[in-house]
């Protein structure tokens, strides 16, 4: 039986799983992580970043990711499976970082020697020495540029899914451009890091597809092809310089001999990498419209599949091409779980006393209402924190405990009737899904079932599902992406949560009430400015 590998390049780690195809059924057989911080601890990340004195500025060395690679790979080749049985490989990859080679970087991957590690091969290849990642905030001013130059904010949105963000990639090659065009001038290619690990697999410059690529503001997201108004409004020759975009499923190549010779791979197939947000709408199950997921981490991310490239108009919602070839909507609220726990710590409570004080309150609050930007928030763009009560008494815990987490159910509902898309089902992810008050009130504000899905690495598995979908289809053989994510991504029925009719109605009127605060609110916050 085949084996598929994913790799995940993510912001602190490097993980390799392997799953084994039996009669269309997958299971995760083989799961490794390399922590940058931990195992790679020479080149000297935090959390995966490089120190600066500028605390907007977030780079980490190409160099670590390769050697992640490497060990990876190394350490698939030294468990108990044959490694000539993987027949294809694909990966994922944190979104927006970019890295810059030099011209001697074809030559250099073409000849890599397997008798000596990867990263003692490949020093000279960088143009840049760091590569800027998504959590670089650097470049407010090349966005304004940008956004100038492409005819305001809506439409860069239009025409590339988002609007201009500082974490993007074109705003960081406009602002490399900027700094040091000594060295952007003779850059010969501008890799993602998915492009960039992929490269390094088949042996020479592989291509990016529309799951990644749309997270650089420079791809025309309708046509799924860089869009030359956008490059030209970034960088001078910047399409000679970026690797073409293919789709999802394409075959980069076969595995380069360093690989074959070092591990003992077979000739498997890459197929082309996309980032970790796309490769997560697979590890997750997401491939039909209709369902999507939220996951209550560090911040609340709600993310599911679109049929068409519908654009959020308000600016902060993303569209990114989805592996299917379809598209997937992206929102970010950044008050999540640490906002949660604030108000739980502000009333001494420990989280039984919190889902006890949500089990004693009444579904609706009374119409007390609460704006929970305990920090600055992303969805809707609110600067500065500016947490703000209507008929709610801030000594009263119960109602407060209810009040933080209505507001965060009602805002993700309300900020993201923009897909258009009717859910039906959501797969609560993240430390809070534990939490089975907090996804009662999810159900009933959406009214939609939830279900508790429990999952290690999302975007790992997304990406070794790519790899087994990407080779049947270079097989001739198209494999549904239902029978793809069956079993191995899709929740059990046991821990479904339904809504309750009369609350979905409830919460359907108490919404708009949410929508006109948050609006009033907004409106006074912009006029203090
Ligand atoms: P990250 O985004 O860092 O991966 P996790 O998905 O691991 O975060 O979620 C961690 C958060 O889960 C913690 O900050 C905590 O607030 C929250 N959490 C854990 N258990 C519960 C619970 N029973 N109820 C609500 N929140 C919880
Ligand atoms: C998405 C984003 C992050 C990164 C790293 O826009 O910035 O999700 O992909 O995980």
């Amino acid at each position: 039986m085949p084996l598929y590998l994913g790799l995940d390049a993510s912001t602190q780690g490097l993980t390799l799983q392997a799953i084994d195809v039996e009669s269309d059924i997958a299971r995760l057989v083989f799961e490794h992580t390399t922590s940058f911080d931990r195992d790679l601890d020479s080149y000297g990340t935090r959390h995966g970043i490089l120190v600066s004195d500028d605390p907007r500025v977030a780079v980490a060395p190409p160099l670590m990711w390769a050697d992640g690679l490497d060990r990876a790979m190394a350490a698939f080749a030294k468990s108990r499976f044959d490694v000539s049985r993987v027949a294809a490989i694909s990966g994922s990859a944190q979104q927006h970082g970019s890295v810059y080679l030099n011209g001697t970087a074809a030559a250099a991957l073409e000849a890599l020697d397997p008798a000596r590690p990867l990263v003692d091969q490949i020093g000279g290849i960088f143009a840049r020495a760091t590569s800027p990642v998504w959590l670089d905030t650097s470049t407010s001013e090349e966005c304004r540029e940008i956004t100038g130059t492409l005819g305001g904010a809506t439409e860069v949105a239009r025409l590339t899914g988002s609007r201009a963000f500082e974490r993007f990639t074109a705003a960081q090659i406009r602002r490399f451009f900027k700094h040091d065009a000594d060295a952007y001038r003779p850059t010969a290619r501008v890799h993602l890091v998915s492009s960039f690990l992929a490269s390094l697999l088949v042996g020479r410059d592989a291509p990016l597809e529309p799951g990644d690529a749309s997270g650089t503001n420079l791809m025309d997201l309708a046509r799924g092809s860089w869009a030359p108004r956008a490059l030209a409004a970034t960088a001078p020759d910047l399409a000679a310089k970026l690797p073409p975009i293919v789709p999802s499923f394409t075959i980069a190549g076969a595995l380069a001999p360093y690989w074959r010779a070092r591990y003992g791979f077979s000739a498997a197939q890459v197929a082309v990498w996309s980032g970790d947000n796309p490769c997560s709408l697979i590890g997750t199950g997401l491939v039909d419209e209709g369902r999507i997921a939220i996951s209550l981490g560090t911040s609340d991310t709600l993310f599911g599949l679109m049929g068409a490239p519908r654009i959020d108009m308000t600016g902060t919602g993303h569209v990114f091409g989805a592996p299917t070839g379809a598209f997937m909507g992206l929102t970010v609220f950044s008050n999540g779980s640490l906002t949660r726990e604030r108000v739980r710590d502000a009333y001494g409570l420990d989280w039984p006393g919190f889902s006890a004080a949500l089990a004693s309150t009444p579904p609706g609050n009374d119409e007390a209402l609460l704006l929970p930007w305990f920090v600055p928030e992303i969805t809707p763009n609110v600067p500065a924190p500016a947490v703000r009560r209507r008929r709610l008494d801030a000594a009263d815990g119960p109602r407060n405990v209810r009040a933080v987490v209505e507001a965060q159910m009602m805002a993700m509902a309300n900020h993201s009737t923009w897909m258009d898309v009717t859910i039906h089902t959501i797969h609560a992810t993240g430390g809070a899904s534990a939490n089975r008050e907090i996804l009662q009130i999810m159900a009933d504000v959406f009214g939609a079932d939830v279900y508790q899905f429990s999952v290690g690495n999302s975007a790992c598995l997304g990406a070794a599902l790519r790899a087994w979908h990407a080779d049947a289809r270079s097989r001739g053989r198209e494999i549904p992406w239902l029978t793809i994510v069956r079993d191995i991504a899709e929740p059990t029925a046991a821990s479904r949560v339904t809504p309750v009719p009369e609350r979905v109605a409830l919460y359907a009127n108490l919404r708009r009430h949410y929508a006109d605060f948050e609006r009033d609110e907004l409106a006074l916050l912009a006029h203090a400015e």
